[in-house]
């Protein structure tokens, strides 16, 4: 049964439950409860993942009194709620972070002690739930750990993916993927609500039809329907009793098969519909920056926002909710044009079964949303073919070339008619089909448009919507991405935050830019020697990961250079494998000697889109070089390649608190913010990057003695494009870089096998979209400045600090400061 919940007036029915105990000994209670009446087991016949799911069960029941009394206060207090509408939540580890929140670290150790069980393996045990591509699906993660943390009222709307995104695994070096069952030992993080579930419709067709009162109306009669059922997750505040919730959708059928057909023996028609509908939850779109144009993608997208409006609606206003006032009480978010559908849903809903006039409800559909776009690749913004749309939400598709009717009406009238202007503008493009531009949407609806960095925000300005920001001025503003400080320094770097605690005192973890605190400290010899501890305790920690993980054993000693990020050509993979090679030719020439160099040890970390050719031939290719130096006695103890495979939020976490290098070395103008960037330079390490993205930003604040900067800049890539980049000139007139490349394509650097190269080596002669061969002799310099800093431990160490006291700005409490004064207007109660 949905509708306005029954609220009992009992005493007792109003009071949340008590948690249990928090010491020691009400945490053993309650993780035997656990294990014996949950998980139905002995303690001594219990597995690790028994012990594992009784002790998150455990830690969240913690949590739940602060969940009911915060949902209660902001429902008292008619809060406005932060909507974030996101198709990708990238969490990482639930139970660490948990823990962290509810402050029970030490309790739970003990306990888990006195059971006689070590919490760190059972901590180990969780599979983190990968329901995002990358950096938009773990920023979407950062948000929400921010706004609880800050006490303020939001909702993160998502899809519950049962599948989440792929496990990489290698063959022969070969990326190979295999599906992420991240549920099938039980989840124990979640709440369903079935008895909440929402009917969404799809396809059919509309009608026209006199109204009572006589007004000409229109009805979508849709031709099927699914529900969607909501998941509760938890996201707690960093000890702060506040608990948010996530609401992740998750498809069903609204019947669950044909029983007719079953008794006829029939199973596969009989399941069928079934299988359909659950299809559109089944598995997360691996593909990152580039949309994929499938149909189940757009059933996914209107799938989750349709939800999300309306259990907004239903179950979290008021039942006599006045809807001329829906924007006092709700800001969507729209993260990507990924849930952009939202905008003609709102006005459906209004207009079709509110009775709204069309303008009042463009009105209020308007100053529900605002958008943040992440990308500047144009093949990323993404399009629908309006033959598609118009099959599934034929509603919504009349929607759509209404608003745009209005729209280019002002246009012309704005533009003293300027056909070419509006064509430009259009939400509808002409070409090569006709298709619905979801971002002009977007930005068309939107209160504010914001990019994420502020290179990024002034591209996407200048560049990708010149248009509309000369139309509307004050729509744009930036706001620069942020991470969370809880997970990707507490978490990840215990030893590295206590130091810092111990230097500066508590409250740096929610204030992070009080880490500037810190910068006094680099210049005391004994900080910096423990720094250095810490730094080398980190490294060990992962080779002990890794060893046990993937089997690579990372020799000791050696510079730690980490290049980890989704594979893209955009980002560069390539040119970091050119400057490997270029290192062992180096080590293998008899003009260096070897033990002058820097021993290094370079590590990969990258998946790629299933799909995408390149990126996977450039996976091979990264492995056979690394098992060609791995083999080669030459270098040993000197260069060193590793590439663990399934890069994740996990595995991020072991990985960056132990790096000393950076690489972020995107084309300038590419990578809209990158949060890599951010986590690497917050955990001491130094950056080697172009000016791109954030790194503008993360350079100008650890300042340029404590950045390795090269590489042409933005205007100048734009000169080189427009002059007419030639690839081969580069590769002609740079003796260095040609010699790197002929020692690839010869196949010396691939075990003898030259058709390994072959691919990249081909693309980069004939095309370099990302023009990695202009920045090659740049980027090798810089990293021969990368050595000779190195090799001055005492001055590379007061860097390091230096980059970890003047990296404050990019928490992502910072970020959710900017959107609440600068998109939202609600103010934050801490
Ligand atoms: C990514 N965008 C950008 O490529 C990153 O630079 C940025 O840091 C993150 O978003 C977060 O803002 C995407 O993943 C997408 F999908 F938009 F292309």
């Amino acid at each position: 049964v949905t509708g306005p919940q029954f609220e009992p007036t009992h005493e007792r029915a109003l009071t949340p439950a008590v948690g249990p105990a928090r010491d020691v000994d009400g945490f053993v209670r309650q993780f035997l409860r656990e294990l014996n009446y949950t998980q139905g087991v002995p303690l001594s016949r219990s597995t690790l993942n028994d012990q594992y799911l009784a002790l998150a069960r455990t830690v969240r029941h913690y949590l739940m009194q602060g969940w009911i009394r915060t949902g209660k206060r902001r429902r008292d207090a008619g809060d406005k709620v932060i909507g974030y509408l996101s198709a990708e939540y990238l969490l990482g580890r639930q139970l660490d972070n948990a823990l962290l929140a509810a402050g029970l670290e030490d309790i739970a150790r003990e306990a888990m002690k006195e059971c006689g069980l070590d919490v760190d393996l059972l901590r180990s045990q969780e599979i983190e739930p990968g329901l995002g591509n990358g950096g938009l699906g773990r920023l979407a993660a950062c948000f929400v750990d921010s706004l609880a943390t800050m006490d303020v009222s939001c909702i993160g709307y998502g899809i519950r993916y049962e599948y989440g995104i792929f496990k990489q695994t290698f063959e022969d070096g070969r990326q190979v993927e295999v599906p992420d069952s991240w549920l099938a030992l039980g989840s124990p993080w979640e709440f369903p609500q079935p008895d909440r579930a929402v009917q969404i419709d799809f396809g059919g067709h509309t009608e026209r039809y006199t109204g009572d009162d006589g007004r000409e109306r229109t009805r979508w009669v849709p031709a099927w329907d699914v529900q969607a059922v909501p998941y509760h997750l938890l996201v707690p505040g960093y000890r702060n009793g506040v608990v948010n919730t996530l609401r992740l959708w998750s498809a069903k059928a609204t019947n669950a098969f044909d029983l007719q057909l079953f008794n006829q023996g029939d199973y596969a028609e009989a399941v069928r519909a079934q299988t359909f509908a659950e299809n559109i939850t089944k598995v997360l779109y691996p593909e990152d920056s580039t949309p994929q144009g499938r149909e189940l993608r757009l059933q996914q997208q209107y799938f989750f926002v349709a939800a999300s409006i309306k259990d907004f609606i239903r179950h979290t206003l008021p039942a006599d909710f006045d809807l001329h006032r829906l924007p006092e009480r709700i800001a969507f978010q729209l993260n990507d044009t990924h849930p952009v559908i939202a905008i003609p849903e709102l006005m459906r809903i209004l207009v079709d079964e509110h009775d709204f006039e069309w303008d009042e409800a463009w009105d209020v559909t308007k100053q529900c949303f605002d958008y943040t776009c992440h990308t500047l690749l144009p093949e990323a913004l993404e399009v629908w073919p309006v033959d598609l749309l118009g099959r599934l939400l034929p509603r919504h598709l009349e929607i759509v070339y209404r608003l745009n009717e209005d729209f280019l009406a002002r246009v012309r009238e704005q533009f003293d008619g300027d056909e070419v202007r509006a064509r430009r503008m259009s939400m509808v493009q002409e070409n090569p089909v006709r298709a619905i531009r979801m971002a002009h949407l977007a930005t068309v609806a939107a209160t504010k448009v914001n990019g994420v960095a502020e290179l990024h925000s002034q591209l996407l300005r200048d560049k990708v919507l010149p248009d509309f920001s000369e139309m509307w001025p004050d729509k744009f503003t930036n706001v620069t991405n942020g991470v969370t400080p809880r997970r990707f320094v507490r978490i990840a770097n215990p030893g590295m935050s206590e130091l810092v605690t111990e230097a500066i005192g508590e409250g740096w973890l929610t204030d992070l830019e009080r880490l500037r605190e810190l910068e006094p400290f680099a210049d005391d010899a004994a900080f910096r020697e423990r720094f250095r501890a810490v730094k080398a305790g980190n490294k060990e920690r992962l080779r002990q990961l890794l060893h046990h993980r993937d089997g690579i054993d990372l020799p000791e000693g050696h510079l730690l250079d980490v290049m980890v990020k989704r594979l893209h050509e955009y980002k560069r993979q390539s040119l970091k494998l050119l400057h490997v090679v270029s290192l062992y030719q180096r080590l293998l020439s008899d003009e260096v000697d070897p033990e002058s160099t820097t021993p290094r040890t370079v590590v990969f970390g990258a998946k790629a889109a299933p799909g995408y050719f390149m990126a996977k031939e450039t996976i091979a290719l990264i492995n056979a070089v690394a098992a060609t130096i791995d083999a080669d006695e030459r270098v040993a103890g000197r260069l060193a390649i590793a590439f663990p495979a399934n890069y994740n939020v996990t595995l991020a976490e072991t990985l960056i608190p132990a790096a000393d290098l950076s690489e972020q070395i995107s084309l300038a103008g590419k990578e809209a913010s990158g949060t890599g960037n951010m986590k690497f330079a917050l955990n001491g390490a130094l950056t080697i990057g172009t000016d791109d993205g954030a790194n503008v930003e993360i350079r100008q604040l650890v300042g340029d003695d404590n950045f390795f900067l090269f590489g042409m800049t933005e205007p100048r890539v734009a000169e080189l494009q427009a002059k007419g980049y030639v690839p081969g000139d580069v590769y002609a007139s740079s003796p260095r870089l040609k010699s790197a490349i002929d020692f690839l394509a010869s196949g010396e650097a691939t075990g003898g096998d030259p058709s390994r190269a072959a691919a990249v080596v081909d693309d980069l002669l004939s095309s370099d979209r990302f023009m990695a061969l202009a920045d090659f002799d740049a980027y090798v310099e810089a990293q021969e400045k990368v050595e000779a800093t190195y090799a001055d431990t005492e001055a590379w160490t007061r860097s390091a600090i230096l980059n970890v006291a003047r990296s404050g700005f990019f928490s992502s409490d910072r970020s959710m400061r900017d959107y609440l004064d600068r998109i939202w207007n609600v103010s934050a109660r801490s």
